[in-house]
């Protein structure tokens, strides 16, 4: 109750300061929260990602623009920063490799990051490419790695089909049948995802779960 009390009074502020640009305010309300027993998972599901969803439909209706946008994405960061190692200590390591990134031509990486941290966090061990990722560029870490998951991010209906390239090029590469194949992204929907032979994600949360099921 009291931990609740105290995650709606830091998860609004953590909030209004991403909303209000506030950069330099993210980073001491994290650790402050932190330093209250508010849990990393938490601040980010109740401060961080409330925050920036805020931001993306302002950005939708046109009243925030891309350089506000980077700055929130930035103030974001601040607080993703203090939080991922703790999110990554939570359970033991050792279930497999995954290797992450945003498709070709896609610059929009923060969903992807918060994906690496909660696989991290579940006890995989994370390769995050970045973003701007070409389908070669996945296939060839996917075998250097014997990656048991590769997931990839997309943000832009123009460059979602990047997906399907990358999972016709690991079929080219004969990987696809070792490989589970993950996607996530605003534009996707689960028949786009099962119609590439992909496994989709609304969020990091259930792409946890559904990591977990590749690999048991
Ligand atoms: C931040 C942002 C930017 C930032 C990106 C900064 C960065 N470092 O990422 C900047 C300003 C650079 C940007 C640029 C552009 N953007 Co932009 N952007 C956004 C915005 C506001 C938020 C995205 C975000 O970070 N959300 C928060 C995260 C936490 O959510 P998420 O990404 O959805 O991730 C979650 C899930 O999707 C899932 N997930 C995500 N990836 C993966 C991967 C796997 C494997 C799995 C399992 C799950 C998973 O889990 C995540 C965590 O829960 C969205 C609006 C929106 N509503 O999404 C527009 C949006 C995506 N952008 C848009 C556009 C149009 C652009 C630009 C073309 C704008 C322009 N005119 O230049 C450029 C394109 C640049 C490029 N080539 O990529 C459009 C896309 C429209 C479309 N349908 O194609 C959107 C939807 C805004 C809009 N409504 O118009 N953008």
């Amino acid at each position: 109750m009291y931990r609740r009390i105290l995650m709606s009074l830091f998860g609004n502020e953590i909030k209004e300061a991403i909303i209000s640009l506030d950069i330099a305010s993210v980073g001491p309300l994290t650790n402050k929260a932190l330093a209250d027993g508010v849990k990393p998972k938490q601040i980010l599901d109740d401060g961080l990602l409330i925050g920036m969803a805020v931001v993306g439909e302002r950005f939708k209706r046109s009243e925030m623009f891309v350089p506000e946008v980077l700055m929130a994405a930035k103030a974001m960061t601040e607080g993703l920063n203090i939080i991922k190692p703790l999110l990554a200590g939570e359970d033991a390591k050792g279930k497999g490799t995954v290797v992450l990134g945003t498709v070709k031509g896609d610059l929009h990486d923060i969903g992807k990051r918060i994906v690496a941290m909660m696989f991290e966090g579940a006890g995989f061990d994370v390769i995050d490419l970045g973003y701007d990722v070409a389908p070669e560029a996945f296939v060839s870490k996917v075998k250097e790695t014997n990656a048991c998951i590769v997931g990839m991010s997309a943000m832009l209906t123009t460059t979602m089909m990047q997906m399907k390239i990358t999972v016709d090029a690991l079929k080219e590469a004969g990987l696809y049948d070792k490989v589970g194949v993950m996607v996530g992204g605003a534009p996707l929907t689960v028949e786009y995802a099962e119609g590439i032979g992909a496994k989709y994600s609304p969020d990091a949360q259930v792409a946890v779960e559904v990591a977990n099921n590749i690999v048991q």
